[in-house]
């Protein structure tokens, strides 16, 4: 049985979307990123990063790192099919996950979303905001260039679009970006996979 550290809204939804397309077997904790459970003691003692995602393995080590937990379940449930057969397949894919999380994510929405954690002036928050939002624009110019006409990223799913799925959702529910049609069309095609409508109790935050 694996463990599931997860926070609804956060990019821990991409995990939990991997978590139902694998079908895998797993109990969920949440860690209400807003009221700080991230930071408390009983969460450090298992990620001391203490961020989500995190993984909790049958061993008992604990896997944190979006792109490190993706790869993980696809190479551990291979029937699932989203393991890639060749070195350039994985590549591609880690490639992938690494510009969406590392740029789009970090760089992009993490600026926008919470200017706060890094400047106290107002000022310089509307700057570092304004360039977040530049990033994630840049960043969605270049994922619908990669999508093109394909239905997922890679053509076939993969657990790239595990993490294309988080941001998508975040452009269109929090940032009032204008998505390209094509990511549009493709952040559809995710949300009406069996495993995304498995994962929807657990997609957002409880409202209130
Ligand atoms: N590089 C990390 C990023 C994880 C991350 O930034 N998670 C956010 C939620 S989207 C978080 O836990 N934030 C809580 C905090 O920083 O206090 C990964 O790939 O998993």
């Amino acid at each position: 049985m694996l463990t599931f550290y997860h926070s609804p809204q956060s990019c821990s939804n991409g995990i939990l979307l991997l978590l139902h397309e694998v079908g895998a077997a797993f109990e969920t904790r949440i860690i209400d990123l807003r009221a700080g459970d991230q930071r408390r003691a009983e969460y450090l003692a298992q990620n001391t990063k203490g961020k989500v995602p995190a993984l909790g393995l049958p061993d008992g080590s604990v896997l944190t790192e979006f792109p490190a937990i993706a790869m993980w379940l696809a190479d551990s449930f291979p029937e699932a099919g989203l393991a890639p057969d060749s070195a350039i397949k994985r590549a591609r894919i880690s490639e992938m996950l690494d510009y969406i999380v590392g740029s789009v994510h970090m760089r992009g929405f993490t600026f926008d979303k919470m200017p706060q954690k890094f400047l106290s002036d107002p000022a310089g928050q509307a700057t570092l905001r304004a360039h977040g939002r530049a990033e994630v624009a840049r960043g969605l110019g270049f994922l619908s260039n990669a999508l093109g006409h394909s239905a997922f990223l890679l053509g076939d799913f993969s657990a790239a679009d595990a993490a294309l799925f988080y941001v998508l959702d975040w452009a269109e529910q929090d940032g009032g970006y204008d998505l390209p049609a094509n990511l549009e069309r493709c952040l559809a095609r995710i949300r009406t996979r069996p495993a995304c409508l498995a994962a929807a109790p657990l997609l957002r935050r409880p409202q209130g």
